[in-house]
């Protein structure tokens, strides 16, 4: 059996789709809410199985992983968040690239020789890198209202991932991909399946509305922090209203929070887009933080944390 463990976010589905429409194959599915990374502790492999691992920190699925290439199955494993130690096995082929410009879509384009670019661009627009996902674009001879729809569908998608559980999201991730693995041309997904698109399309617009009216609970120097009231609108929007915090204002960083059901906060942070420093490496110090440069984030900030958490967050990037 091959197993196909990816990100529910547009970047993980859209490595997914490019490497799926470009080799075909009957693949076991394991996704989840895009904060569930830890997505290798759910694949148990027999003889002869393969693994491909996207857009899902390597470090945070170390244990997992060390043990499914002791069995010497194949392993492609394509990610640009923190991976730590890279093992050294002759049965793990690791595309790996932390830098901050760069995105698993990205990484699998490079890695198919171009073989789906259109959905390459979709999934980095998604991650917020808008650049990056126009150079995915170069010679499609797409029109700016192409590319536009393109962006749109990458930042709809990656919103569809946030949530505290399954039952947050609209579409599951497996069920999103299964939706567009059909299209090897993503306009044509939007055109043919209009009611999925303007369901996901209506439903961010009206999260987003709610986020615009929040006010910030702290201020800094240089830097914002926000809380959103513990409902389900707040936790589908927590990533995108943070990636929109920081296109509006680049000198900035920015946390935002929202409670979880226990006495804890989900945390998302984004660092200055002009600035080196790294978002991960101030989330890396709380139990269950990661992510990469650019964002990241923390599953579960424990109360008693809070006021740490502030005061690194201020410290962070304030000099
Ligand atoms: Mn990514």
């Amino acid at each position: 059996m091959h197993f196909d463990v990816f990100n529910g976010d547009a970047d993980g589905i859209c490595a997914l789709l490019q490497l799926r429409q470009t080799f075909p194959c009957d693949s076991k599915l394991v996704t989840g809410v895009k904060r569930e990374i830890d997505l290798l502790r759910h694949v148990s492999v027999n003889d002869g199985d393969t693994v491909s691992v996207l857009d899902i920190s390597l470090d945070k699925n170390r244990v997992y992983l060390d043990s499914i290439l002791e069995k010497k199955t194949q392993v492609l494993y394509v990610d640009h968040h923190y991976a730590g130690e890279i093992p050294l096995a002759e049965n793990l082929n690791a595309i790996i690239d932390e830098s901050a410009n760069t995105s698993t879509c990205a990484l699998m384009n490079c890695h198919l020789s171009s073989s789906r670019p259109l959905w390459a661009a979709v999934g980095t627009f998604g991650d917020n890198l808008k650049e990056l996902a126009m150079k995915q674009l170069e010679g499609s001879g797409l029109s700016k209202s192409d590319s536009d729809l393109l962006e749109e569908l990458g930042v709809y998608i990656n919103y569809n991932g946030y949530g505290e559980e399954l039952s947050d999201l609209h579409y599951s991730p497996e069920k999103l991909y299964k939706l567009l693995e059909p299209y090897d041309n993503p306009l044509n997904f939007i055109s043919d399946c209009q009611i999925h698109f303007h369901k996901l399309k209506d439903s961010y617009r009206s999260d987003f509305s709610k986020a615009l009216m929040q006010k910030p609970e702290r201020s800094f120097e240089s830097s914002k922090l926000f809380i959103l009231p513990q409902e389900s609108w707040s936790r589908r929007v927590v990533g995108v209203f943070g990636n929109h915090l920081t296109n509006t204002n680049p000198n900035l960083a920015y946390a935002v929070l929202v409670k979880n059901s226990e006495d804890s906060y989900k945390v998302s942070v984004r660092a200055p887009k002009n600035s080196r420093v790294k978002a991960s490496d101030l989330c890396c110090k709380f139990p269950s933080g990661g992510g990469r440069t650019a964002a990241a984030g923390i599953n579960k900030l424990h109360q008693s944390d809070f006021d740490e958490f502030i005061k690194r967050f201020e410290g962070f990037f304030g000099t």
